[in-house]
């Protein structure tokens, strides 16, 4: 049977190319985002080669996430596989002056609509007693720079709740694992500046960026190891790349 996977942010980016690479490799999707038109955009585009069902919702409303996920239909209720990828950074402002409004929606996003998100959908998987959980951290996850300050606290949370998710679940014999990407060109630093598309283009200008499709073979390559394989903490960065906020501008 074609397994289930669960993508949040499936409407852009590293989601988006995720949803794209498993729909070809014949697994069933259930596509989240808050953008309704490009979930259906992809849904119609997808169906070509698999079944899709889409959830529309805000991971930071509690109360959308749980509706939204009990209300899936019987042959798309059982996620053999979640990927929690949705997630931004808004701003890139020393902490002195940097903005609550953008704390708010980095902590809710990408910390508390993770939590949300698996609380709604683990309690299955361990009743199952299977599963595959990928979360989506970042090199931001593991080193801090300058003006990351509270994007990379929420993606240390994520390397933290990886790795208490691991081991909670372990006993169930649940698959737990991160991917941290590098620098990819999706619209991630569209959104970090807040529309500032000469701002967000620099950001990977004079060098080889990672791009959404290489990461979602990543997770396509994770997701299809035999059951004994868990691939529990994986770093990716362009080759251009050394280190968190370090990029040899001339490759
Ligand atoms: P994009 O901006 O292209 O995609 C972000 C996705 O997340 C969109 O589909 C968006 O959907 C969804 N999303 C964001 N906020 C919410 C929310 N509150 N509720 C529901 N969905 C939300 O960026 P990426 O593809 O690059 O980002 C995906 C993940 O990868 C993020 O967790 C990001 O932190 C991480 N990452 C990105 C890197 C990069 O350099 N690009 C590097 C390392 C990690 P919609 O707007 O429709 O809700
Ligand atoms: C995204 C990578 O370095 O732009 O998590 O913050 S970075």
């Amino acid at each position: 049977m074609n397994k289930i996977a669960l993508i949040t942010g499936a409407t852009s980016g590293i989601g988006k190319a995720t949803a794209e690479i498993l729909a070809k490799n014949n697994y069933k999707l259930v596509l989240c985002g808050r953008r309704q038109d490009r979930l259906d955009e992809l849904q119609s585009a997808l169906s070509e080669f698999t079944s899709v069902h889409t959830l529309q919702f805000d991971v930071r409303d509690k109360e959308a996430v749980f509706a939204q996920i009990s209300s899936l239909p019987n042959d798309f209720s059982e996620i053999d596989i979640l990927i929690n990828n949705a997630g931004n950074a808004h701003g890139l402002d020393p902490i002195q002056t940097g903005s609550l409004d953008d704390w708010d929606a980095m902590i809710d996003g990408n910390i508390k609509g993770l939590l949300y998100v698996s609380k709604a959908i683990i309690p299955k998987m361990t009743a199952r007693k299977s599963g595959h959980i990928i979360n989506i951290g970042s090199t931001a996850a593991k080193e801090v720079y300058p003006n990351g300050n509270v994007y990379c606290a929420t993606k240390h949370a994520v390397d933290a709740l990886n790795q208490g998710m691991r081991i909670d679940l372990n006993s169930f014999g649940i698959r737990v694992g991160a991917i941290h990407p590098g620098m990819v060109s999706t619209e991630f630093s569209s959104i970090r500046f807040k529309g500032d598309e000469e701002k967000a283009h620099n950001v990977y200008k004079g060098f080889t960026p990672l791009y959404a499709e290489d990461i979602a073979d990543i997770i396509h390559f994770v997701v299809s190891r035999p059951y004994h394989v868990n691939i529990a903490d994986l770093v990716v960065m362009p080759t251009a790349q050394a280190s968190s906020g370090i990029v040899n501008r001339s490759l």
